[in-house]
């Protein structure tokens, strides 16, 4: 799943494309890298992000959506229903849903759905992240959530830990340490690690600093990578080329099928 933020403020590439030309040529950019899906948003979730007006997520969203949709799956990125509405009207055909709540317009559209795990809220969630026991409380909450989905008629359910959202670096690694019991709730695993404070601060430069965003690639494709082989099924990615070079060579299908430089 390739990241595309139409937004001026997002944590990595806030700005780049909120130009909609620029997002949809990005957008059919990852399509040539080898993205299943692009994630269109149109609202920063970024630790301290204020809410974007309805009004102007649907104009930054809808059209980008609209040129995407015929040359690749979309899913739209958003907590709002209408917006969630308009991006199906306009070809989206899942609904990734970092509030957890919007499965009912996913079973009445006949459209996908990712129920992601956040504490809080994106304008206070890193204040002071506290979990008696993370692993549980979001796997048990996610289960929960994907499980009224289900039964609440929506086809494709996804579960996402939401690494970084009310978490602070040891519970991102405890909640990536745990993906496989995740994976095997029943469920299809999304993970997105790509780019995120925690990867700077957990490998720092050589001066000691955290790692800036920019310097955070080989991260990103590392704990990709560990998520793939912890049992995944996708990786939400900005720098979509070498997650696919990743995927390619230690993604489910390949290890099922047979082992790396041997026979099966
Ligand atoms: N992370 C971000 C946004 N949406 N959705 C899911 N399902 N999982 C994630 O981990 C996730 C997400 C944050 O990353 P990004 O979109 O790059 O930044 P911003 O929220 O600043 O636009």
């Amino acid at each position: 799943m390739g990241v595309l933020n139409v937004t001026p403020d997002s944590f990595s590439d806030g700005g780049r494309y909120l130009d909609p030309d620029r997002a949809i040529a990005r957008g059919l950019e990852m399509v040539d890298e080898g993205a299943d899906v692009v994630d269109v948003g149109g609202e920063s979730s970024r630790p301290g992000a204020e809410p974007v007006p309805e009004d102007e997520e649907l104009r930054r969203v809808v059209g980008v959506v609209e040129v995407l949709a015929p040359h690749v799956r979309v899913s739209v990125d958003t907590v709002k229903l209408r917006v969630a509405e308009a991006a199906v009207a306009a070809g989206a055909t899942l609904v990734n849903d970092i509030s957890a709540t919007l499965w009912p317009l996913a079973a009445e559209a006949g459209v996908g759905w990712v129920a992601m795990h956040m504490q809080g809220t994106p304008a206070t969630m890193q204040r002071d992240p506290r979990y008696d026991d993370v692993v549980a409380e979001v796997h048990a909450f996610l289960l929960d959530r994907a499980r009224a989905a289900a039964d609440g008629g929506v086809e494709e359910v996804w579960v996402d830990p939401g690494i970084g959202f009310g978490k602070t670096a040891a519970h991102n690694l405890a909640l990536l340490r745990h993906l496989p019991e995740l994976a095997a709730g029943g469920f299809p695993v999304l993970v997105g690690t790509s780019r995120k404070g925690f990867l700077g601060m957990l490998a720092p430069g050589r001066d000691g600093r955290p790692a800036p965003v920019e310097g955070r690639l080989p991260g990103s494709i590392a704990t990709a990578t560990w998520a793939m082989l912890a049992g995944a099924a996708m990786v939400r990615v900005h720098d979509v080329a070498a997650a696919v070079q990743a995927a390619t060579l230690v993604g489910p299908a390949r290890l099922r099928g047979r082992a790396i430089g041997g026979a099966a």
